[in-house]
């Protein structure tokens, strides 16, 4: 299998239900962070707020354990975290592409999802994140044609000689480089290293929140990860939560 930094520890399962319920089990018993659960394919993906990730056999379905200091704010920055590495595996096996990101948890290629982040966590009293899975699923061999949005693969874009084990050759690296930096630095490099690579900076986007929809002008991210949408009458709205859409281009 492949050679993954002693950080992780790899369990690699031919077919399980969800990655993420995987780690979350041994989370609740008391794994080390490092936990890492690899599947070949899954049998109930899931996506944010119960929507469902496609998961047949030949992308890369994974979920990391972490035990991050602070509270759930704080270690939501670990979306921008695994896409900011995720996109730099993918630079790194196919220079020729150029995956950027979608606020808050995609990975796109030419506008396409390639990838989704899915992070659940679990405080103590008092707020302190207990645990927290890092959920990904990556579309290296496949990817569906009918996701009500755009997908894409790696193999749609040439990558053939691309698995999901050579990816998570280049991905695991690319994670722990990013959490040892996060953990000493902060969020302030890994917004800009975000930034650097977003999709739509400074160009239309819609917002779709519970109550309300709205275009603007994506500006920024602010220092904990929300959006910044300048709106129509030149003021800036910050937003923590919601669906974003950019024009495909
Ligand atoms: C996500 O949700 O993008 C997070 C997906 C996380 C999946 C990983 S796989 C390993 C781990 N174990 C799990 O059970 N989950 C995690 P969201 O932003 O809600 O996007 C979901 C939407 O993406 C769906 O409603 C579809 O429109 C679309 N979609 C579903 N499957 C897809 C795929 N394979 N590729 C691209 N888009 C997909």
């Amino acid at each position: 299998m492949t050679d993954l930094p002693a950080f992780f520890r790899p369990i690699y399962l031919v077919s399980v239900a969800s990655t993420n319920d995987e780690v979350k089990d041994r989370a609740r018993t008391g794994a080390p962070e490092g936990t890492l659960v690899v599947a070949g394919e899954q049998r109930a993906g899931r996506g944010r707020s119960g929507r469902q990730w496609t998961s047949k056999p030949g992308n890369l379905y994974m979920s990391l354990l972490l035990r991050p200091d602070g509270d759930a704010g704080r270690a939501a920055q670990i979306s921008f975290l695994a896409a900011v590495a995720l996109s730099t595996a993918i630079a790194d096996i196919a220079p020729n592409l150029t995956p950027l990101h979608k606020w808050p948890n995609d990975v796109l290629i030419q506008g396409a999802k390639v990838s989704g982040i899915l992070l659940e966590s679990s405080a103590r009293a008092g707020g302190a994140v207990d645990w927290l899975v890092l959920g990904m699923g990556v579309n290296v061999a496949h990817h569906p044609d009918d996701a009500g949005q755009a997908a894409t693969s790696l193999h749609a874009h040439g990558i053939t000689d691309c698995t999901p084990h050579t990816l998570l050759g280049a991905l695991a690296p690319a994670l722990l480089n990013w959490l040892d930096r996060w953990r000493e630095e902060g969020f302030a490099p890994l917004r800009a290293a975000w930034l650097a690579r977003a999709a739509g900076l400074n160009g239309p986007i819609r917002v779709r929140l519970p109550r309300e929809e709205f275009t603007g002008t994506f500006r920024d991210l602010d220092d904990n990860g929300s959006l910044l949408v300048e709106q129509a009458d030149g003021t800036l709205r910050t937003i923590t939560a919601g669906e974003v859409f950019l024009p495909r281009n």
